[in-house]
């Protein structure tokens, strides 16, 4: 698995197989988080991997704004998003330990089942082709889906984005700058 992760890391440094760049969600109500996809068939443990060695994790779904940011922007292919039940049948968590509020199934999912019958588990999620959510395992029978990845960063957000944190507490040293310079002056002033 190390080898395709380092291969991946590779391909993506040539721009041959990820998007050149992330696409930043800066409009209103944006996080300023960058997304990028992995336009290539690819495991979830392995996608999870590249992810982690590039500072990201598997996308993560937490609002409807976010669920139509993802779709319009990497839509018509399927992708794994970064929920499972893994440790909890039934339970499926975030990647990331954001709270599991939002939810976008598909109708009758999640059903833990394959085929509707022999039921191996499906304790992975993906955004289908038209934008549900859906239940899955990594492989049916040996056979890998295909699938592709999507990956979100957070920590290197892009500071000009809205609602950013960065550029706020930016704001709040300037105010409190400004603040302290006029105290200055008008105590300048008090003492003329
Ligand atoms: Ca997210
Ligand atoms: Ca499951
Ligand atoms: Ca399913």
């Amino acid at each position: 698995m190390r080898v395709l992760v380092r291969f991946l890391i590779a391909a993506c440094s040539i721009a041959a197989l990820c998007d050149a760049a992330p696409i930043y969600w800066t409009g209103p109500g944006g996080n300023g988080h960058g997304y990028e996809g992995v336009d290539t068939v690819i495991s979830w443990t392995d996608l999870s991997a590249l992810a982690d060695s590039k500072g990201g994790h598997v996308v993560t779904i937490t609002s409807a704004a976010e669920q139509a940011f993802v779709f319009s922007n990497f839509g018509g292919m399927r992708r794994w998003i970064g929920a499972t039940d893994a440790v909890t049948e039934g339970t499926f968590k975030w990647v990331t330990n954001e709270p599991f509020a939002f939810t976008n199934w598909e109708l009758g999912e999640p059903n833990d089942d394959i085929n509707g019958g022999t039921s191996n588990g499906e304790d992975l999620a993906e955004l289908k082709v038209n934008g549900k959510w859906n239940d899955i395992p990594q492989i049916l029978a040996g056979s890998p889906f295909q699938i592709a990845g999507l990956i979100e960063y957070e920590v290197n957000a892009d500071p000009t984005a809205v609602d950013n944190p960065e550029p706020a507490s930016g704001l709040l040293v300037s105010t409190a700058l400004l603040g302290a310079l006029a105290w200055r002056r008008r105590r300048k002033l008090s003492t003329l």
